[in-house]
């Protein structure tokens, strides 16, 4: 017998990064925290307990600096923009279960005891820094690291500097690491960048810096307050500090290891080298995967402060609507690769794929559904060829879709959703519900009831994609809220017949190139 009790397959821990807060978030933090909000709402609808984790890095000297630039304590600046990416996250439907900002409490003195235990085990030591520094990526570099005296990461320019500074082994745990990569295959993700990461490890590495010598603005160094702790460390830590680590352990054992941590291609070493190295001196197991991204270009362009050309996320959905730019991002790119945002490419995809494809098909079914079966959903009545291929379809859609989230592939789950839409749309023509509503009721009986059958399934299937979009369908379905997500409705043959349908306005109205923004 089912039952709607979740699948029981136990938790599933996901993170995003946590965001600088020198500057308002741009479609580049908006991509990787749509990205891990499908996959939350996908594993939810899979029956896991599942706790998603996004937050803000507050600490440092770049947020130090940009708050000396606006003449600003740092304290009222990290206080507005958080309230920007908290207020950009609830407009794109996030549906994180906590958000952490370093600046809390509850991080600050887990991040310290941590220091200190690490310490006590001599995994960190006192000693004497000389080098580069670079404040926007917050990275220590050597001298042979620079690519023509400039940071290798970002090509801006790296200070000079000289200081003592406490400094954890990462040395000693280089071979571990090494190994856990080479025995892990899933653990970093794609494969090109745990090719780098493992090249840049097998190159050789040093301990590195975790202090910062009178940086006012950080967490202090326990036993040498005059010392603040690397922003780096700091935020880092951040995914277990949120868990309750190590004071509040029930939220700790119930989420940790984490299945995924969703980051930019531009931090891998720190996720992949130094966070594996810190949670081995604290003998903690490492998370199942770290899967980085590519990067977005605005116009074939970096997104950079200087070229003032980031774009604010809610100016897209303002124009374009939520869903349509969640279903953009995730469609456009592989992910993995980088990708271009261009306002041509948004449009295109909103009118063809989402306008002709999706939001035709509702109409016309919800149209033909109110002429020829008074508006209530038939009852099926006999199985023909092209039902059974229907029906088939559904099931292989179920099937590939779980293969497809599992590698994390957005882009290639929403083009499996839409060969469904496709073949759904096809049934129609193929059946012909016009000519047979006047020589075959029986047929047009099962041919509506399969329609909107279909289209209760794509509501769901696209639900962790765009949320607000499949609950106008299942609404414009006459499918009420409770019967809407139980693991029972989740198989071909649930729609009840009789159902009153409500048809609405058209889901994604025809966008006009010459409305764009840009
Ligand atoms: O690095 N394309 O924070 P950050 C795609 N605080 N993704 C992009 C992007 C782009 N053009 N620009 C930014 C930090 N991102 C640290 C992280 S974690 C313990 C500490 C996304 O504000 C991407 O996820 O610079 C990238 O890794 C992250 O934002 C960097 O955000």
């Amino acid at each position: 017998m089912e039952t709607d009790k979740p699948l029981g397959k136990g938790s599933f821990y996901l993170t995003t990064p946590i965001y600088y807060v020198n500057d308002a978030p741009h479609i580049g933090h908006s991509y990787t925290t749509v990205a891990a909000d499908a996959l939350a709402r996908y594993e939810r609808l899979k029956g896991r307990d599942v706790f998603f984790l996004t937050g803000t890095d507050e600490h440092g000297q770049k947020i130090y600096r940009a708050a000396q630039a606006c003449n600003e304590t740092p304290e009222t600046l990290v206080n507005q923009v958080v309230e920007r990416y908290k207020c950009l996250w609830k407009n794109l439907f996030v549906s994180n279960d906590d958000f952490i900002r370093t600046t809390e409490p509850r991080h600050t003195r887990r991040v310290q005891k941590v220091f200190q235990r690490l310490c006590d085990k001599g995994d960190i030591y006192l000693g004497e820094y000389e080098g580069w520094y670079c404040t926007p990526c917050e990275s220590f570099w050597t001298t042979g690291q620079l690519i023509e005296g400039k940071c290798p990461e970002c090509s801006r320019t790296a200070e000079r500097l000289k200081e003592v500074n406490y400094f954890f082994k990462l040395s000693k745990y280089r071979d571990k690491i090494l190994q856990h990569i080479d025995r892990n295959p899933e653990f970093i993700q794609p494969e090109s960048r745990r090719n780098e990461l493992r090249n840049r490890l097998l190159a050789g590495v040093d301990d590195v810096s975790v202090s910062r010598q009178s940086l006012p603005w950080g967490i202090p160094v326990p036993m040498d307050p005059e010392h603040t702790i690397y922003v780096w460390i700091d935020a880092l830590l951040n995914y277990i500090t949120a868990l309750g680590y190590d004071d509040e352990m029930e939220r700790f054992n119930r989420y940790w290891p984490a299945d995924v941590h969703l980051i930019g291609k531009e931090i891998l070493w720190f996720h992949g080298a130094i966070w594996p190295a810190v949670l081995m001196a604290l003998d903690l197991p490492l998370p199942k995967k770290v899967f980085a991204h590519g990067w977005w270009t605005i116009e074939g362009q970096k997104i950079s402060k200087s070229l003032g050309n980031a774009i604010d996320p809610l100016k897209i959905t303002e124009q374009y609507g939520v869903d349509a730019y969640r279903y953009f991002i995730l469609r456009e790119v592989p992910f993995g690769m980088d990708g271009n945002f261009s306002y041509t490419m948004l449009v295109h995809r909103i009118n063809s794929d989402l306008g002709n494809d999706l939001g035709n098909l509702l109409m016309r079914s919800l149209t033909m559904i109110e002429k020829f079966s008074d508006g209530k959903i038939p009852s099926p009545q006999g199985t023909r060829e092209e039902d059974i291929n229907l029906t088939e379809g559904a099931a292989r859609l179920e099937t590939k879709l779980d293969e497809e989230m599992k590698a994390l592939q957005f882009s290639q789950a929403l083009e499996t959703v839409w060969e469904f839409v496709a073949q759904t749309n096809k049934y129609i023509e193929e059946s012909k519900p016009w000519v047979l509503a006047k020589k075959d009721k029986q047929a047009l009986s099962t041919t509506l009831y399969n329609i909107a059958e279909a289209l209760r399934l794509i509501s769901i299937h696209i639900s962790p994609f765009m949320p607000q979009t499949s609950r106008e369908i299942f609404s414009q379905l006459g499918i009420p809220e409770e019967d809407r997500f139980q693991r029972s409705e989740r198989t071909w043959g649930k729609l009840k017949p009789l159902t009153k349908t409500k048809k609405g306005k058209a889901l994604f109205p025809r966008i006009e190139m010459s409305a764009q923004l840009a």
